[in-house]
């Protein structure tokens, strides 16, 4: 099963993917990089080491899809599980070519992905900064809830003012499941497991 792991940037979308691999169990990933094209570049580091290369302040570091592939034990029956790191959608239209490029294959996976986990930086909501809440957020729910499983993951729930954020976000996306999490703390991470898990059957 693949989770596509998507967002506006810096909301916490690689820190996520990470720690949750962790919490997942993995001490080591893959760390595959997706082209345009699909072919894959498959190199081993450790998690913290993916951390320091992948989590920044800085927007758009991720241009290509970074795809962590999980075995879950599950008795005879292990389970996989892929989550795909996406470039961060900015609102607008972004002045690099690539950039662009990137957002646009990354919107063209949400209809080939299993599911779609939609962060959003929930401590940031009214604030003028990139990663705040804003259209481009309704326009990803609006498409993403008519294919498949999908839910928003309110993230960075550790900050001050994200749980007025979290019944604020709920009030706008009705509807959609939403869960708090931290990227940072692991909160949440259980519910967010026990979601994927339903949807693998
Ligand atoms: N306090 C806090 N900071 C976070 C959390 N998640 C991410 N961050 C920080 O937000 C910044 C952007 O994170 P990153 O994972 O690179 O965001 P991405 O652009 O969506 O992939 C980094 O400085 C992270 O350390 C969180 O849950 N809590
Ligand atoms: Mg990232």
């Amino acid at each position: 099963m693949d989770a596509l792991v998507i967002g506006k940037p810096n909301v916490g979308k690689s820190l996520f993917v990470l720690n949750f691999a962790s919490y997942l169990g993995l001490r080591e990933i893959r760390l595959d990089v997706m082209s345009s094209d699909d072919r894959v570049s498959v190199r081993r580091v450790s998690l913290e080491d993916a951390k320091r290369k992948l989590v920044s302040h800085t927007a758009h570091k991720t241009l290509l899809p970074r795809r962590v592939d999980l075995v879950l034990p599950n008795g005879k029956n292990p389970k996989h599980l892929s989550i795909i790191d996406t470039v961060g959608i900015s609102e607008g239209i972004h002045h690099v070519a690539d950039v662009r490029q990137a957002m646009a294959s990354t919107l063209a996976r949400i209809s080939s992905a299993d599911m779609v986990l939609h962060l959003v930086d929930v401590s940031r909501l009214g604030h003028k900064s990139i990663e705040a809440p804003g259209p481009v957020d309704e326009e990803i729910a609006r498409y993403a809830k008519l294919l498949g499983p999908y839910a928003i993951l309110a993230n960075k729930v550790d900050k001050p003012g994200a749980a007025d954020g979290v019944s604020q976000l709920r009030e706008q996306f009705r509807g959609i499941p939403v869960i708090p999490i931290s990227a940072l703390t692991r909160r949440g991470f259980r519910e967010v497991k026990a979601l994927i898990f339903r949807y693998m059957g």
